[in-house]
């Protein structure tokens, strides 16, 4: 009745063979399937479970504002409150509008920057993933990466000739595309951290280099932290990094489980959005009161407890990700792991992962044998090389030791 049997196609096992499981519950670090199977799960939903599975305050604001009306199509104070708490950690945001999903999120700041700019011309970084827009789906990580998809059927070749794909990490290819479409180029479209090819990190000066060439050039500097805002620290990368972009997108986190996307910078940006100005961007379900409630609760506990709980959440994924490694080791198994507070990848590889061309030269095929066998482990990890796997605030030191033993004796058996 679905398509391939899901609702998208990360969700597929298609690189790793065999069914998904059908997921009835979670709670905290844990979900269940239709068959009554117990998971530790490093997904979380592919990023938004900051806090764990039916965290029991943001389960209470989604029931209150439930019982006060599901949605209006008009303002109401939820939004203001979580608009308050994104614009206090971002403090580049001056104004953000709320969307329903990262894509819309991503797809929205770059026809803005289109139109501040008044440019055509993008650039994204290959394996970098922002949504499933027409001009962002050309060399795309995620799903596309997984299933080997250069661009998707369906875009057009006129809509996708503006969007200009260089590797990540590499000065020099940015230079000379700005040489090249000198005066042309809207916005660079970035994703700090990388997370749809691995997770992958930025070398030390890029972020900076970044900044600087795109100010020199008038062109807008989007930084995509869907998946790092709140997450690699509660400011995002932009914090971790200190580097200030021109628009930032979110989503994920700042919508506690539930469906949000948000795009902010700059008045003298912003202000070009409609009603206020020219650029058109809409959505019944924007600014749904019980995603905004759901955000709202999330961000509020995790700005309460931020220094309890990212340097713990930093610390467990740093014990786990080098029990693992020095299991990979003991196998002689050639393993690399990236890591960002509490998002992280394994690569099946000899040398390190620093962009796409590094990531597609993995051994995909021991990702796929590690994965099941973790899985029979109960063991649920993102079900591709091409992922990033997450840490929640509910995982326990007991779940980590618990990770490594099922490495350790699942290393052996993938060779
Ligand atoms: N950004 C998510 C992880 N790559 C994608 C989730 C999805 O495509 O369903």
């Amino acid at each position: 009745m679905i398509p391939g049997g899901v609702n998208s196609p990360v969700r597929a096992f298609g690189a790793v063979g065999g069914e998904p499981p059908i997921i009835v519950r979670g709670e905290g670090a844990r979900i269940w399937d239709a068959d009554g199977n117990e998971y530790l799960d490093y997904v979380g939903s592919w990023g938004p479970l900051i806090l764990g599975h039916a965290a029991p305050q943001v389960v209470e604001a989604v029931t209150t504002a439930a019982k006060n009306g599901m949605s209006f199509g008009a303002s109401t104070p939820a939004e203001a409150d979580l608009a308050e708490l994104v614009i206090a950690a971002f403090p580049h945001i001056q104004k953000v509008r709320f969307v329903s999903s990262g894509t819309e999120a991503t797809m929205s700041a770059i026809r803005l920057a289109r139109a501040f700019t008044k440019r055509k011309y993008i650039i994204k970084f290959e394996g970098c993933y922002h949504g499933h827009s027409d001009a962002l789906l050309v060399k795309a990580g995620s799903g596309v990466a997984t299933l080997g998809i250069p661009g998707s059927a369906g875009v057009l070749e006129e809509l996708a000739q503006f969007t200009l794909a260089l590797p990540f990490n590499d000065v020099k290819a940015i230079e000379q595309t700005f040489s090249r479409f000198n005066g042309e180029i809207a916005c660079v479209i970035v994703e700090p951290v990388v997370g749809n090819m691995g997770c992958v990190l930025p070398v030390s000066g890029y972020m900076e280099s970044l900044r600087e060439i795109t100010k020199r050039e008038g062109t807008l500097l989007i930084f995509d932290e869907v998946m790092t805002g709140f997450r690699v620290a509660f400011g995002g990368a932009q914090e971790k990094y200190g580097i200030t972009p021109d628009l930032t997108t979110l989503g994920k986190i700042i919508g506690g489980g539930l469906p949000v996307g948000a795009y902010g910078g700059p008045a003298e940006i912003v202000n070009m959005v409609a009603p206020l100005g020219p650029m058109y961007q809409a959505g019944t379900l924007s600014g749904n009161p019980l995603a905004m409630a759901a955000g709202t609760t999330t961000l509020r506990l995790l700005r309460e407890k931020k220094n309890e709980i990212y340097p713990r959440l930093n610390r467990l994924t740093q014990q786990l990700v080098s029990g693992v490694l020095e299991a990979a080791k003991d196998a002689g198994v050639a393993l690399q792991a990236n890591r960002a507070g509490s998002m992280f990848t394994w690569f099946f590889a000899k040398n390190a992962v620093t962009d796409w061309n590094s990531a597609a030269q993995c051994d995909t095929a021991a990702f796929g044998r590690f994965f099941c066998a973790m899985l029979d482990r109960g063991i649920y990890f993102p079900p591709s090389q091409f992922e990033a796997a997450f840490l929640s605030a509910a995982h326990t030191e007991e779940d980590i030791q618990r990770t490594i033993q099922a490495a350790r004796q699942s290393f052996p058996t993938i060779q």
